[in-house]
């Protein structure tokens, strides 16, 4: 087996045609392997094919219905209700965004609830899905009880991811999307497989001491980036995306799930606005406000959050999408034995 260089669509076809031989119904097939392969085209690895076993690995420990058919709950008012009715959160989102964006454009602000839902995907995707109708977004979920809260001992909060997008006119959009952990935990498992030991400051192990062994750190837990901040942010997940919308908690979605070898369940909160509802009378445009403020970020020699991302999509939409000899034999083992290959 030797490296492959693909196009996207055909990236998108090969991971659908393995998640449906994996059992999962062509609506979910089609909309995580639109997740999978756009995590490759922009060189996001954490949430890459390297997620296609875990979700196959859900489905096969019935953790996650395949065929659930999201259903949606919209009325006049700001909350779009999406029910993903124990199935993955994707196609659930994909459903809820026309009544997301409908809504924000004639309140000004509305949000997205989805519940019941197996989250296991990057949040920039969805942002981007409001930042390319002209809408302002943010997304946020718990995952499952792996990280200490700043000052603790063991794992207690989700990696419980955050993400913002501002739309750019003529331009990608200005995205940010971060594990409130240091890193996601699918860093700390590459970092395993790589045989690779930790940066410092990554994570503590089962007696809360600080450990460089990702074996270690995952029986452990990973710490907030930031400290007590990211602590605090990640804790306000917990309250938004968890208490407040009715659904799980990350602790309350360990203990449903009994592991953090499969994706879990909870729901996710997505809030979008209107920009220009918001700057209604006030002096200037929040579109050239904006990029001017973007101008100086990147005249001091910063870059901007997702810079690399959107540099490697235009290499990958050029060039394919190289994956290497390893990533090709899973996907291989995976097409041809479906969930019977699943380890
Ligand atoms: P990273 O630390 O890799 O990146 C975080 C953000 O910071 C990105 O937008 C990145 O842009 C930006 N960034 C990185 N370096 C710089 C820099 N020098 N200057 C300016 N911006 C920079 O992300 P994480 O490991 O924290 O998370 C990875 C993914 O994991 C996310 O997509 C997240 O949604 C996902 N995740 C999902 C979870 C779930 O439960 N579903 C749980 C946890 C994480 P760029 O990409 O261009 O480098
Ligand atoms: O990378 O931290 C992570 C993660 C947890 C659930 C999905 N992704």
């Amino acid at each position: 087996m030797t490296d492959r260089t693909m196009t996207v669509p055909a990236l998108t076809a090969l991971v659908t045609e393995i998640l449906e031989r994996g059992g999962l119904s062509p609506l979910h097939a089609g909309a995580l392997a639109r997740v999978i392969a756009a995590g490759e085209r922009d060189a996001c690895k954490s949430h890459g094919v390297y997620r296609i076993e875990g979700c196959l690995r859900t489905l096969k420990a019935g953790k996650v219905v395949a065929d659930a058919v999201p259903e949606l709950h919209a009325d006049d008012g700001a909350v779009v209700r999406v029910s993903a009715k124990g199935g993955f959160s994707n196609a659930a989102f994909e459903l809820g965004v026309p009544a997301l964006a409908d809504r924000a454009a004639s309140l000004g602000m509305a949000a997205l609830v989805i519940n019941d839902c197996t989250h296991f995907a990057a949040l920039w995707p969805e942002v981007e899905m409001l930042t390319d109708r002209g809408l302002v977004a943010m997304a946020m979920c718990p995952s499952y009880a792996s990280v200490a809260p700043a000052g603790g001992t063991s794992a207690l909060l989700g990696t419980n991811p955050f993400a913002f997008g501002w739309p750019r006119p003529g331009g990608d959009p200005y995205v940010f999307d971060f594990a409130t952990s240091v890193v996601a935990r699918g860093e700390i498992e590459l970092h395993r497989r790589a045989g690779k030991t930790l940066p410092d400051g990554w994570a503590i192990d089962a007696q809360g001491n600080p450990t460089n062994d990702p074996e270690a750190a995952l029986a452990g837990a990973m710490l907030p980036f930031g400290g007590h901040k990211g602590s605090a942010i990640a804790t306000m997940i917990e309250l938004l995306a968890g208490v407040m919308i009715g659904d799980l908690t990350s602790p309350e979605a360990l203990e449903a799930l009994g592991t953090t070898a499969l994706a879990p369940a909870h729901g996710e909160l997505i809030l979008a606005f209107d920009p220009a509802r918001f700057a209604a009378g006030r002096p200037g445009d929040p579109m050239a406000r904006a990029e001017a403020l973007f101008e100086v970020i990147l005249g001091q020699g910063a870059r901007l959050p997702s810079q690399r991302r959107f540099a490697a999509r235009a290499k990958a939409l050029s060039d394919g999408i190289t994956l290497n000899a390893d990533e090709m034999a899973i996907l291989d083992r995976l097409r041809e034995g479906g969930l019977d290959a699943v380890s």
